[in-house]
């Protein structure tokens, strides 16, 4: 099967016309196209199985739960987990990176600790740190990202300066959705580990388009989310190691999460469960699973190779266009499918809306990185980010577009 053209057919919307051009998607990194497996099996469990988890004893709400449970299995083998207890149902990357803020971190940080992130990390990988924080008197690090005109990849040169026995928790992003940086995770894994720190990974825009194996990898914790990876929105996955997980206090308090419950106070029961109070997203998690039957249907080694392919012949197209500023990896180096780019004196927001023109969408802004795009220099960025059902025509509909950028602006 090669990617691109051949399987557009599986994602329905794609098929349209945006202000009278055929669509040109090049937003995946904000969230994926669904592909009508992913929309079946939705559709399927709706219709035909539609009950509560773990609670009744009636036929659907067994088959509810068997379904339920089958994905939570089906995810831990995506990303190669042990055991399907380590694999906590989340509303995605933002929600399991608080789950471990709010817990792990919480209930084993004290006054004097240091949490190291990157400069490159979403606000989803920072604010809840810098939360948490606050509340123990912790301090955060930020591993800085090597200078304007370098390769935009982490300055490891410097992680002895960061990483020491004082760092009680490593969190990095797998692949920066602003620089399409792809990062070395299980080196920066095993260096943690040389220091007694615990990593939290952040695989928003990696799980969908990598090879993942957290064992291989040697992370503590690593979060994702369906909707960008061919899944719903609202479903995503927190990975933690049995061990930590058991020993981490609850999140949420509500139904589903206890063992027994007295006036005078509540057990809860062992991961994944007691992180998953009240009813959770049941056909989210079975649409999710749907996604992960899909990507390894095709195999993420060839989306993989798909993307980088469509990331280099972007980057190559862009670097001819004058006043155009590339970030992220040079060519040669690894990048993941995506370009950020900023011309001289056109504002992002206008380049969008120029390109939505020819039916072809991009993103624009701070990318939920605003202290990078400071420390870049930047206000904003448009960003193209590319996936397995984009093609190398889509990558000179970019260009053509952005020359009529050029030419209407410049
Ligand atoms: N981490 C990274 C690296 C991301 O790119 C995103 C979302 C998140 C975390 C948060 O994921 P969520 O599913 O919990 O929202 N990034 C983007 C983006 O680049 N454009 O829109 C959302």
């Amino acid at each position: 099967m090669r990617l691109g053209l051949d399987i557009r057919s599986d994602f329905p919307v794609l098929a349209q016309q945006v202000n009278g051009k055929p669509l040109v998607y090049l937003d995946s990194g904000a969230t994926a196209q669904k592909p009508r497996q992913v929309l079946e099996a939705l559709d399927a469990y709706y219709r035909h199985d539609n009950a509560n988890v773990h609670r009744g004893l009636h036929a659907l709400s067994m088959r509810a739960t068997d379904a339920y449970e089958k994905a939570r299995a089906r995810v831990a083998r995506f990303i190669n987990a042990a055991d399907p207890a380590e694999i906590v149902f989340t509303r995605g990357t933002t929600e399991s990176i608080n789950l471990v803020a709010q817990t792990w971190a919480a209930a084993n940080l004290a006054p004097g600790d240091e949490i190291l992130l990157t400069e490159m990390e979403h606000h989803s990988n920072l604010v809840p740190w810098q939360l948490v924080a606050a509340r123990a008197r912790a301090v955060v690090r930020y591993l800085p990202v090597a200078g304007a005109d370098a390769e935009h990849g982490l300055d490891l040169d410097r992680l002895d300066e960061f990483l020491t026995p004082k760092t009680k928790l490593f969190a990095f992003t797998h692949i920066s959705n602003t620089l399409g940086t792809v990062n070395p995770v299980a080196e920066l894994c095993r260096r943690a580990r040389a220091v007694g720190a615990i990593t939290v990974i952040d695989a928003a825009q990696s799980a969908g388009h990598e090879p993942l194996d957290v064992q291989a990898i040697g992370c503590d914790f690593l979060a994702f989310s369906g909707h960008k990876m061919c899944g719903p929105t609202g479903i995503g996955a927190l990975y933690g190691r049995k061990a930590l997980l058991d020993a981490m206090p609850p999140y949420q308090g509500g139904g589903g999460m206890i063992e027994n419950v007295e006036f005078s106070g509540s057990t809860f029961k062992p991961a994944p469960e007691r992180f998953e109070a009240g009813t959770p997203d049941i056909a989210g998690a079975i649409g999710l699973a749907a996604a992960c039957d899909y990507l390894d249907g095709i195999g993420r080694a060839a989306i993989s190779a798909h993307d980088h392919h469509l990331g280099e012949l972007a980057r190559a197209a862009l670097d001819e266009l004058p006043g155009i500023r590339v970030l992220g990896p040079r060519a040669g180096s690894p990048r993941a499918g995506m370009v950020s780019f900023a011309f001289n004196n056109i504002h992002a927001h206008d380049v969008i809306t120029v390109a939505d023109q020819q039916g072809v969408a991009l993103r624009g802004g701070h990318h939920c990185n605003m202290p990078l795009m400071k420390k870049l220099g930047l206000p904003s960025t448009a960003r193209a980010s590319f996936y397995l059902y984009n093609t190398e025509e889509e990558v000179a509909a970019l260009a053509a577009a952005l020359r009529k950028v050029v030419k209407f602006f410049g």
